[in-house]
């Protein structure tokens, strides 16, 4: 048996086991870069890539710095849908591809990935993979919102298929409980702690109004609030988002057809990757419901009061880049699998 067989076996095993032995499994993990991806995977064949990323990523947010939020989603939403595999690019003229799924309504950053792939083709044609493109995207918007540097895997291709019910499917809803949002990321194998720690990329970015609308105005069905939210933050939001734009627009309410007014989600500092967010989870019960739902739980409560508390953010970028490279290995089509396309935007149908 190969080595590379015999590793991918145990880590199998190790993940099979569950919750058991996660924290071996993690160890083991981080000692070796999960088979068919690593550090550098560019270096022999197109050894700019990450530097023209980087450098079109600093013009992109330099024009438009709130697209740092949305790239960093786009990894989030690429790996949950069918795994990092590119397929959130894919467009598809029936309107029945992941970008047409309920909860890519308010995606943005598409152009940013077509313009840094089109620059990637005239250095290395045919080489870079438009999900690996999103994965150090998703890191530098990082980076560039003052979180921290880490060392990118890359070696996964491309998949061609693109289905908006996989991404209704796998992507919780921000009206999700902790039972909800712990059983959504356990299908893709990540723990309480991962959770606590990737929900922190809340700490960047916006929400139209029709995303959390029901809590302020709607809660149960009889025109109440939801009474974890505190209420000094839910009056601050309910004269952001007056009633009547686009609450209840739908049942999982990610923001789509109404609620166009968008307010920050770590308010005060909506554009620094920083431990606020933290802070105004456990003190206001954060924006969504599944923010708040990070207190309801034993491991992703104390770690969010942890944070809280932290007088440095190192240890917090420790664990983001593991839980950034963890949640990049999700289903990752490696080696002779999938493609590298010439765009990434290709239609399906
Ligand atoms: C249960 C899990 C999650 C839920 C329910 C959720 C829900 C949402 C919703 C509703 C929005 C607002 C979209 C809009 O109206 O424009 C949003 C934005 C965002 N999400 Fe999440 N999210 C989750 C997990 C994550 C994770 C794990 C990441 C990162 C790895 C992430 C990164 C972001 C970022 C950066 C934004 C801001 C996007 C922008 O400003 O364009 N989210 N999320
Ligand atoms: C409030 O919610 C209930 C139950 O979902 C719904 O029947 C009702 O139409 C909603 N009211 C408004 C004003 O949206
Ligand atoms: C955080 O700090 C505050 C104030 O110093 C303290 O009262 C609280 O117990 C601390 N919480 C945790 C979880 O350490
Ligand atoms: C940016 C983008 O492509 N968004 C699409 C998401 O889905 C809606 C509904 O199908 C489309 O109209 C948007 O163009």
């Amino acid at each position: 048996m190969s080595r590379e067989l015999e590793l991918l076996l145990f880590l199998l095993a190790l993940r099979a086991s569950g919750e058991v032995v996660a924290g071996s499994a993690e160890a083991a993990a981080a000692a070796a870069a999960w088979p068919g991806l690593q550090v550098g995977f560019y270096h022999a064949k197109c050894p700019v890539a990450e530097d023209v990323v980087l450098g079109e990523m600093r013009m992109i947010l330099e024009e438009d710095p709130t697209l740092a939020p949305s790239l960093l989603r786009m990894h989030y939403h690429d790996c949950f849908v069918q795994g990092c595999d590119g397929s959130i690019m894919l467009r598809s003229r029936s309107g029945k591809g992941e970008r047409d799924a309920t909860p890519n309504r308010s995606m943005r950053g598409y152009d940013a990935i077509n313009r840094i792939k089109a620059r990637l083709e005239t250095v290395c044609s045919l080489t870079v993979s438009c999900a690996d493109i999103i994965a150090m995207a998703a890191r530098d918007a990082v980076y560039l919102s003052k979180g921290p540097w880490y060392d990118v895997e890359t070696g996964r291709r491309d998949g061609d298929v693109s289905v908006a019910e996989y991404a209704e499917n796998d992507l919780a809803p921000p009206d999700s409980n902790i039972v909800d949002v712990k059983t959504f990321f356990s299908v893709k194998s990540l723990n309480a702690k991962d959770i606590a720690v990737l929900f922190g990329c809340h700490s960047i970015g916006t929400s139209h109004c029709g995303a959390f609308q029901k809590r302020l105005y709607n809660f149960t069905g009889r025109m109440d609030q939801d009474p974890s939210l505190d209420a000094g933050y839910a009056a601050k939001l309910k004269k952001l988002c007056p009633p009547g734009h686009g609450h209840d627009h739908d049942h999982d309410g990610h923001g789509g057809a109404g609620g166009a007014a968008k307010v920050p989600m770590d308010p005060g500092s909506g554009f620094t990757f920083d431990l606020s967010y933290y802070r105004h989870v456990l003190a206001t019960g954060g924006l969504f419901q599944s923010d708040g739902s990070l207190r309801d739980d034993p491991v992703t409560r104390g770690y969010v009061e942890k944070l809280a508390n932290a007088s440095s953010s190192s240890e917090y970028f420790a664990d983001f880049a593991a839980a950034m490279v963890k949640m990049g290995r999700t289903d990752v089509l490696t080696g002779d699998l999938g493609a590298v396309r010439p765009t990434c935007d290709s239609l399906v149908d």
